[in-house]
């Protein structure tokens, strides 16, 4: 691509709630490392959708300088990348009201992502936790943005937007980039350690569940060990669509870039304890460099909110323009132009 060429928009956004874990990374973190060759990345601490569900106030804060370090340290590069905390720019919330006039009930009736949280969270059922996928769509809309790479269990959430896109576009004219998701072709589900039928989440309060990418060797060495497999003990074809070792699997194939065949290759005939030193070993060695390079980030304190602030005025710049093309579709009058 030449210098003169304006890269197409990659945009993606992870909540920082709980620990930022090895399903994150695997769904979403690592193929924006690998597209940002090919895109101009806008990657977003997502805290307003994190409040969706309850959270302490001092963790949240900690949370989010954390997370944005942990996007530096897994390869992002921030002076050609946007990089910045979602409440730092107010078009956000400001385009998911108008979106949301444009949402339909039935439609945030059938996402999933609701339903699910609203069984771990029946105490917290908010409004919030219902629009979500309009203030997602906003986030994406904003910035007309080109492609969206996500796990498989946001896929529901990109498409409603699509389709907010597609009917604001009609009912007005073109105003949004209608965008394209990008799932990654293996390791889009990561699933659960102990309950290999459920996805693998950074908030389960059951910490066995998940690996966090700022886990140390003696942790990830425990929980590989107890993660959960089944009654056989050796490793065959069919062992990749069962959930518990399948699952050991995908994860050992993407951190060592294999394909299906390849991973069956390497482990047919061998024991299911094998899998797990080799997983082990595999984790520990693609955590070590990430985990010293955040640990870096983290003490410069400085270089860390520069960023966040530079991320957040060039955020803010295309965003006001998206949000004013809006207002001004909708009939709302521009400040100014009253007289
Ligand atoms: N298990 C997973 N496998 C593959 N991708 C995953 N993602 C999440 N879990 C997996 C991807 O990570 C990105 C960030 O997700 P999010 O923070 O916006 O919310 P989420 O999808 O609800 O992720 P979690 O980890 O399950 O968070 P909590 O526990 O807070 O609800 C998304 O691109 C997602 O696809």
């Amino acid at each position: 691509m030449s210098e003169q060429q304006v890269k197409p928009t990659l945009l993606s956004g992870i909540q920082p709630s709980g620990q930022l874990a090895l399903g994150n990374y695997v769904g979403a973190m690592r193929n924006w490392v690998n597209l940002q060759q090919d895109y101009r990345g806008i990657f977003i601490v997502v805290d307003m959708h994190s409040i969706t569900v309850r959270q302490k106030p001092a963790d949240l804060r900690n949370r989010c300088l954390s997370f944005a370090a942990q996007y530096l340290a897994a390869g992002i590069d921030p002076n050609e990348n946007i990089i910045f905390i979602q409440s730092h720019v107010p078009q956000h919330a400001e385009l998911s009201w108008v979106l949301n006039c444009y949402t339909y009930m039935g439609e945030l009736n059938r996402m999933t992502q609701f339903k699910d949280k609203s069984k771990r969270h029946e105490d917290n059922v908010n409004a919030g936790l219902y629009t979500y996928p309009a203030l997602m769509a906003a986030d994406i809309l904003l910035y007309q943005t080109d492609l969206v790479p996500v796990g498989a269990d946001q896929k529901q959430h990109l498409e409603l937007t699509r389709d907010l896109a597609a009917r604001f576009n009609n009912t007005y004219s073109p105003t949004f980039k209608v965008p394209e998701p990008y799932i990654p072709a293996s390791g889009a589900r990561i699933m659960s350690l102990q309950e290999p039928e459920k996805k693998m989440s950074k908030s389960d309060s059951n910490e066995n569940n998940f690996i966090a990418l700022l886990d140390p060797p003696d942790v990830i060495q425990r929980k590989i060990k107890r993660a959960v497999t089944d009654s056989a003990r050796e490793i065959s074809a069919d062992s990749l669509t069962k959930p518990g070792i399948g699952n050991l699997l995908t994860i050992y194939a993407v951190l060592n870039d294999l394909n299906e065949s390849g991973i069956v290759d390497t482990f047919a005939g061998r024991q299911y304890s094998d899998l797990k030193a080799e997983l082990s070993d595999s984790l520990v060695a693609f955590l070590e460099p990430f985990q010293t390079r955040y640990h870096e980030i983290m003490t410069e304190k400085g270089y860390l909110s520069g960023i966040l602030d530079d991320g957040a005025e060039k955020a803010r710049s295309i965003a006001r323009k998206t949000l004013s093309k809006v207002h001004r579709k909708i009939g709302f009058v521009a400040p100014g132009r009253m007289k």
